[in-house]
């Protein structure tokens, strides 16, 4: 989350404004399909290919199930028009092609009204393990499959409005965190799995790294999902994370969509911040992790 507009979208907005392509004052713009070349369905064909056979038994089955209800293709970028026909009738969610990163109020803007932002280009094939901006295979695979699911299409839209709200109040940070440790990078209970969970969150769908590591590595903590205790822990941009926040289920999500915000950011206002690897007393703890290969400063 950056309050200014990151290089990489300025260059994009431009690209995009030289090609013709007309973005709207939303960000929004029509997916332009005919762009994509053979490489970038190579790299969309590589990567799905890649995620669907390390996710089986990693990830929930809500996830897949959505990916299957969404007639996800395993052959080429999707055009977001067919994504939309099955998802708009199931949830009353659409997607919408925007450059990159979009500002905060803007993005906040499209979830209050239940469209997602799908950032319409494709990473390059040198780029299939990492990447520091969201490209539409982290946008699409990783995000949209869970926006069939009635309960977390419910609780993005919750989310939206409420950090609208909080953007205005000055309260984004604590907003920011819980985004950050349910859509991005959530973990989820399921007993006969490694260490007792299963995937849910975008930011570790879309990567095989992180995919392996949040749910199997010794290293970092898995503490039960707390909204206050979320609200007011940094997290790591630029390293896989020192700690996951485990939810026992979906409702819990739905609970939370449901929290008054506004008496809860006023009395968190002035909490100070935990660094992202603390454990406290209070916490539920699932696994304490050993902590290898930390990195000890740079915590968001
Ligand atoms: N824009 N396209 C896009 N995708 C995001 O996830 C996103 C964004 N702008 C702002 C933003 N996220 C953050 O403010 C949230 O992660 C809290
Ligand atoms: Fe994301």
């Amino acid at each position: 989350c950056s309050k200014t507009m990151s290089a990489a979208v300025t260059a994009k907005l431009k690209e995009q404004f030289e090609a013709g392509l007309e973005t709207r004052a939303d960000f929004t713009i029509d997916q332009p399909i005919d762009r994509y070349s053979a490489a970038d369905h190579a790299v969309w064909r590589q990567l799905y290919r890649r995620q669907t056979a390390l996710l089986e038994g990693r990830v929930c089955d809500a996830f897949l199930e959505g990916v299957a209800r969404l007639n996800v293709s395993a052959q080429s970028v999707p055009s977001f028009e067919s994504i939309n026909r099955q998802l708009k009738p199931a949830t009353g969610w659409e997607i919408v092609a925007v450059p990159g990163l979009v500002p905060d109020r803007v993005f906040f803007e499209h979830l209050a009204n239940r469209r997602f932002p799908v950032t319409w280009w494709m990473r390059r094939p040198d780029q299939l393990d990492y990447l520091q901006e969201p490209d539409c295979f982290h946008d699409l695979f990783g995000h949209v499959p869970l926006l069939i699911q009635p309960i977390f299409a419910d609780y993005m839209h919750a989310y939206g409005r409420a950090a609208l709200a909080a953007s205005d109040a000055g309260a984004l940070p604590l907003l920011a965190r819980l985004y950050w440790y349910t859509v991005e990078f959530g973990l989820i209970r399921a007993s006969d799995s490694p260490n007792g969970v299963q995937i849910y969150g975008a930011g570790i769908v879309s990567s095989r790294g992180e995919t392996i590591y949040s749910q199997q590595s010794a290293a970092p903590n898995r503490l039960a999902f707390d909204l206050e205790r979320v609200m007011c822990t940094r997290y790591r941009i630029d390293t896989f994370q020192k700690t996951y926040f485990v939810i026992d289920d979906f409702e819990q999500l739905f609970d939370v969509a449901r929290t008054d915000f506004a008496p809860l950011l006023a009395k968190l206002a002035d909490a100070p911040a935990l660094a992202a690897g603390d454990v406290l007393a209070t916490d539920r703890v699932i696994t304490r992790g050993t902590q290898e290969g930390w990195k000890s400063d740079g915590d968001i």
